[in-house]
C-alpha cells in the first residue's frame, strides 16, 4: 500500500504473537464452577454493521428475558470456540506459528463463582494453570488481561455494575489472587481491556445498565464508575509490584485515530479535542492524576466525581510500565458532520476518510495511521508501547480444495508490520511486541458474529453454533509464521 522508508528491522526479542479474550473463545459457560457473566446473557442478533446504539444497547427487560430463557439457550458467547476444551489443540497450533507471546484474559467468574466468596473456586484456577504451562512448554510468554468485557453477573444485578465503590475491594481480591496463583507464570499483565470503553459500551465494559439508574444521570454514573476502575486498577499495578518486582503491568487502549476531515480551523479543533477524549484515561494510568482538561469536561457537564480520602495518592502509586493498544481503523472528525458520509469503526462512527478503503464491515483500514499512532503515543507518555489487539475480520470462506485462501489478511498484516518497522526505525519508537487479534477465529464482540472472522485458524462453526469446530489453517498462518521466523524482515 506505501513504501517503507527504512529497511524491516525489528528489536531482537520482540513479541510476536495473538490475542484472544475468555469470553468470546472459551465457552464451557457452566462448567467447573464457572459463575454467570453480563456475556452469558447476551443472545445472538442480527444488526446492521453500523448500527451502534443497537449492538450495544442492553436494558433490564432483555436481561430479564436473558435469564427467563434460562441455560437451555443458544447464546454465542456461552459455547465461544470452546478454547476450554481445546486449548492443547490450540495452543500447539499458536507454537507451529513461532508465537512468542499469548495475549488472553481471565474470566473472573471461573475465579470466583460469585465475586462475593470468600475462597476462589480451585477448579477455575486449575484450569489456566494447565494454560499457563501449556503456553510455557513452547516458551511461550503469557500476556495476560485481568478484564476483558466480562463483568461477573451478580455484580451488574446487586451492585449496578462498577458505579458501586465495593467492587473495588472485590475486584483487588481477585488481582491478588490472580498474582499470587499465577505469578510465577506470568511476567505481563494488563487490568481492564480499552480502559476508556465504558462510556461507549458501558455494559459489556462495566456492567451498568442504563435503566437501573433513575436515581442519577447515567452519563455521571459512568464518570463514577469509571473513577472506581482507575482506582482498582492503580491498587492492582501496585499489588503485583509488591509480589513481584520484576513484572510488567500495562493500561490498555483503544487506539481510536482521527483526522481533521479538511483544514479548516474549526475541523482541526474539532479532532484535537476528539483526540484527547482517547487519552483522558489513559493520563490517569500513566501519569497517576486526573488531566485538567477531563476534569472540565466533568464539571462542564454538571457533574462531579466523589472520590475519597486516599484516591490521589492510590492513582500515584498506582502508574503503568507499558501502554497497551488495539489498533484496527482511522476516521475523520468535522465540526459540522451534516450531509458528510458517516463509516463505522470500533465502536465509534466517525466521519467517512474518501482516501482509504473499507472492510466488509465499514472499517476504514489505514496502516499508516498505525504509524502516526505510535509516534503520538510514545511522544506523549515515554512509555514502552505494546499493540495488542490489531487485525481484519473478514468473510473468510472455506475453498473447494478445503483450504481458505486469505490473502487479503496478509495484505493487512504486511502493511502493518511495515508501519511498525518504520515506526521504530525512523521514528524512534520504543514498541516491545504485537498481537494480532484473534489469531483464532472467535466470536466478534460488536456483532456476537462468528462470521466476522480474524484467525489465522480457522473453526469452523456458523453464527448459530452449528459446525464441527474443527480447525483449519488458512493461507495466512503459514504467512505469519514466515514473518515470525523472519523477525518481521520477511513480508
Ligand atoms: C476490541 C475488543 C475486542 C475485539 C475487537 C474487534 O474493541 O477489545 O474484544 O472484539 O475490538 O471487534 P469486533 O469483534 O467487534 O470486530
Amino acid at each position: 500500500m506505501y513504501e517503507n522508508q527504512v529497511s524491516l528491522k525489528f528489536p531482537k526479542n520482540f513479541l510476536w504473537g495473538g490475542a484472544t479474550a475468555a469470553n468470546q473463545v472459551e465457552g464451557a459457560w457452566k462448567e467447573d464452577g464457572k459463575g454467570w457473566t453480563i456475556q452469558d446473557c447476551l443472545p445472538y442478533r442480527e444488526v446492521g454493521f453500523s448500527d451502534f446504539t443497537k449492538q450495544f444497547a442492553y436494558n433490564s427487560k432483555d436481561l430479564q428475558e436473558a435469564l427467563k430463557a434460562g441455560e437451555e439457550a443458544n447464546y454465542p458467547k456461552r459455547r465461544a470456540i470452546d478454547f476450554y476444551h481445546h486449548y492443547k489443540e490450540d495452543i500447539k497450533l499458536f507454537a507451529e506459528m513461532g508465537f512468542k507471546v499469548f495475549r488472553m484474559s481471565i474470566c473472573w467468574s471461573r475465579i470466583f463463582s460469585d465475586p462475593r466468596d470468600e475462597k476462589p473456586n480451585e477448579k477455575g484456577i486449575a484450569f489456566y494453570e494447565e494454560m499457563f504451562k501449556e503456553c510455557k512448554k513452547y516458551g511461550i510468554e503469557p500476556l495476560v488481561t485481568l478484564s476483558h468485557y466480562d463483568p461477573p453477573l451478580a455484580l451488574v444485578q446487586d451492585y449496578r455494575g462498577w458505579y458501586s465503590r465495593e467492587v473495588i475491594d472485590l475486584f483487588v481480591k481477585y488481582a491478588r489472587v490472580c498474582f499470587e496463583r499465577f505469578g510465577k507464570y506470568v511476567n505481563y499483565w494488563l487490568t481492564f481491556n480499552e480502559v476508556d470503553a465504558m462510556l461507549r459500551h458501558p455494559v459489556t465494559s462495566g456492567g451498568l445498565i442504563e435503566d437501573m439508574f433513575d436515581d442519577i444521570p447515567f452519563e455521571q454514573a459512568i464518570y463514577q464508575a469509571m473513577h472506581h476502575q482507575m482506582i482498582a486498577s492503580a491498587k492492582a499495578v501496585k499489588i503485583c509490584h509488591e509480589l513481584y518486582p520484576n513484572a510488567q503491568v500495562g493500561c490498555m487502549m483503544t487506539k481510536l485515530c482521527f483526522y481533521p476531515f479538511t483544514c479548516k480551523p474549526e475541523d482541526n479543533l474539532a479532532n484535537q479535542q476528539r483526540m484527547r477524549s482517547v487519552y483522558r484515561y489513559v493520563d490517569i494510568q500513566v501519569f497517576g492524576e486526573y488531566p485538567k482538561y477531563l476534569l472540565n469536561e466533568i464539571s462542564g457537564k454538571g457533574y462531579h466525581i466523589n472520590k475519597e480520602e486516599g484516591d490521589d495518592q492510590i492513582l500515584k502509586d498506582g502508574i503503568v510500565d507499558f501502554v497497551s493498544f488495539s489498533y484496527y481503523m482511522t476516521s475523520c472528525m468535522a465540526a459540522d458532520t451534516s450531509g458528510l458520509d458517516m463509516a463505522p469503526g470500533n465502536t465509534v462512527n466517525g466521519v467517512k476518510n474518501p482516501y482509504l478503503p473499507s472492510s466488509e464491515w465499514g472499517w476504514q483500514t489505514d496502516p499508516i495511521g498505525l504509524r502516526i499512532s505510535l509516534v503520538e503515543l510514545y511522544d506523549r507518555y515515554r512509555k514502552p508501547l505494546f499493540i495488542v489487539e490489531n487485525g481484519l475480520g473478514a468473510k473468510d470462506k472455506v475453498s473447494e480444495d478445503g483450504k481458505i485462501h486469505d490473502a487479503y489478511r496478509m495484505e493487512y498484516l504486511k502493511d502493518h508490520v511495515k508501519a511498525m518497522s518504520d515506526a521504530i526505525n525512523a521514528d524512534g519508537v520504543d514498541l516491545i511486541g504485537y498481537t494480532w487479534w484473534g489469531c483464532i477465529d472467535l466470536v466478534s464482540e460488536s456483532t456476537r458474529q462468528m462470521s466476522k472472522r480474524y484467525g489465522f485458524i480457522y473453526v469452523d462453526m456458523d453464527d448459530y453454533g452449528n459446525g464441527t469446530m474443527k480447525r483449519i489453517k488458512k493461507d495466512s498462518f503459514d504467512y505469519y509464521k514466515q514473518v515470525i521466523a523472519s523477525n518481521g524482515e520477511n513480508l
